[in-house]
């Protein structure tokens, strides 16, 4: 609150938690090991090596299949409260189907699940993060409604082995790439183009397939292993780029359209999507002589299975975007961009940066938490990822200033606005697999070598710097 000392506001609350993130395909590798079956980003690489940057793959990454415990040592030196990681569902379940389960799958997840215990780690587990069995993407994948089915089934088949030990679980990561980035003419497998109509398809499966398994827990587990279920959307921060009414209007339109697709369905008071994304899509379907939306709708019933099904609101968090005002043409075309209709830019005084994506904008972080407090009633927050893409080298002065703001826009918004946050977790662990970029772009702590058969890593000066911070619970100046 308000009323506490300049001082004081500086320090992360006593029960704040600190965490480091990775993700099954971008680090494990044994792609193929003993009974893995193939998954959307197996198939994806292996026949189109050119529709990654470097023509590289996730067969063997970091190598933590093997690996596993040499991570575990990186962890624990990081001195975090827990390790967010995710499961390979193909690993678990080959044909993606709950009638076999792969022993030497439980085996793997079972050590690190374990080891991480055995060192005073929380694992904090997500069970997607974009690796599709292959065999349910050739059922139609995510824009199938029954693929939610299959998902509640390895759901189940999860949380019967490890739920004992794990007590957080994440359904989806960015459900927005999931469906954006993967069926609506992205860069993401399994990169089916089909963009105002797949996507949209995909995110009800989705939101389905989290409300499902939040109340397959609720039934089942909860008061047995007394653990936590949500989901983590992510988005840039969208600021109006003046303070004209059409552009706060235009901003809010984005975020309503990218976190609050699947925000205003868990988390709003009215459920469903939001209004404005709702009339939107429904004019310009109008025009286009859709009989209907294609925003396919749900029914009331499933407006209130959906509602009130996430115990933390996970986000992952990078950047700002500014948006203005655009004027709809007569005849769109088809697509989710022209559904928003929103010019995105950046400010040009802004420093790019190794990825793309990423501007140094701390502020936006603030504003986003802020954002969130209000349009949801403050629930409990779950940064779940946040982090700085540079080309890896180990004195990653660059991150350090990244990661300095934009804690330091997390302590503030916490300790002076008020923000129920109540974690925070740096993505990544170690470099890795970044999807479309391949290795050609660097997240982690740790540096890994990928020309060397052992892989071997290396801590970079910003693990010295995230320890500090854990340590005094402060932000350095
Ligand atoms: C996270 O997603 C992922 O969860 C993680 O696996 C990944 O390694 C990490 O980011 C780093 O990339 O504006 O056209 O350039 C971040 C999702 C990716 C969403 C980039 C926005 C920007 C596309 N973001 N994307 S563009």
């Amino acid at each position: 609150s308000v009323s506490l000392s300049y001082a004081d506001s500086l320090h992360f609350p006593d029960n704040f938690t600190f965490g480091v993130s990775t993700a099954s395909y971008q680090i494990e590798g044994g792609w193929n090991a003993s009974d893995k079956g193939e998954n959307i980003w197996d198939r994806m690489t292996h026949e189109h090596p050119n529709w990654i940057a470097d023509r590289s793959n996730g067969d063997v990454a970091c190598d933590s299949y093997n690996q596993w415990k040499t991570d575990i040592g990186m962890i624990k030196n990081l001195s975090v409260d827990f390790y967010r990681f995710s499961l390979s569902w193909s690993r678990l379940l080959p044909t993606g189907f709950s009638n076999y389960i792969n022993p030497d799958g439980v085996r793997y997840y079972n050590s690190i699940i374990n080891e991480l215990l055995g060192n005073n780690i929380q694992p904090v587990v997500t069970l997607y993060h974009w690796d599709l069995p292959q065999p349910i993407q050739n059922e139609g994948g995510w824009p199938n409604i029954v693929t939610a089915n299959y998902f509640v089934d390895y759901a189940n088949t999860v949380f019967n082995l490890f739920g004992d030990r794990v007590k957080t679980w994440i359904t989806f990561n960015e459900p927005f790439e999931v469906c954006q980035s993967g069926y609506g003419g992205g860069d993401k497998a399994p990169r089916i183009s089909s963009s105002g109509i797949s996507d949209y398809l995909c995110g009800k499966t989705l939101l389905i397939a989290h409300a499902k398994v939040y109340h397959l827990y609720g039934y089942y587990y909860r008061s047995k292993q007394k653990g936590h279920v949500g989901i983590t959307t992510n988005t840039a921060w969208i600021e109006p780029k003046t303070n004209k009414l059409e552009d706060l209007e235009a901003a809010e339109l984005v975020l309503k359209m990218t976190l609050g697709w699947w925000a205003n369905p868990i988390f709003s008071k009215t459920g469903d999507y939001p209004q404005e994304m709702k009339d939107r899509i429904a004019n310009i379907s109008k025009s286009q002589n859709f009989f209907k939306s294609r925003l396919p709708n749900f029914h009331r019933d499933e407006i209130k299975m959906i509602q009130g099904t996430a115990d933390f609101f996970g986000i992952n968090h990078y950047s700002t975007l500014l948006a203005s005002y655009s004027p709809l043409p007569n005849n769109v075309t088809v697509s989710f961009d022209n559904d928003v209709h929103v010019k995105l830019e950046v400010d040009p005084t802004w420093r790019p940066t190794a990825a793309s994506f990423i501007y140094d904008v701390p502020w936006g972080f603030r504003k986003l938490l802020n954002w969130i407090k209000k349009e949801y009633g403050n629930p409990p927050v779950f940064v779940t990822e946040n982090g700085f893409g540079d080309l890896g080298q180990l004195n990653d002065v660059d991150r350090i200033n990244y990661l300095k703001g934009y804690l330091d826009a997390l302590v503030k918004a916490v300790r002076i606005d008020g923000c129920n946050v109540y974690s925070y977790c740096v993505w990544s662990l170690m470099d890795n697999m970044e999807w479309a970029q391949g290795f050609t772009l660097k997240f982690g702590l740790y540096q890994v070598n990928f020309t060397d058969p052992k892989r071997k890593r290396v801590a970079k000066s910003s693990v010295e710097f995230y320890k500090n911070v854990i340590r005094t619970r402060m932000v350095p100046s």
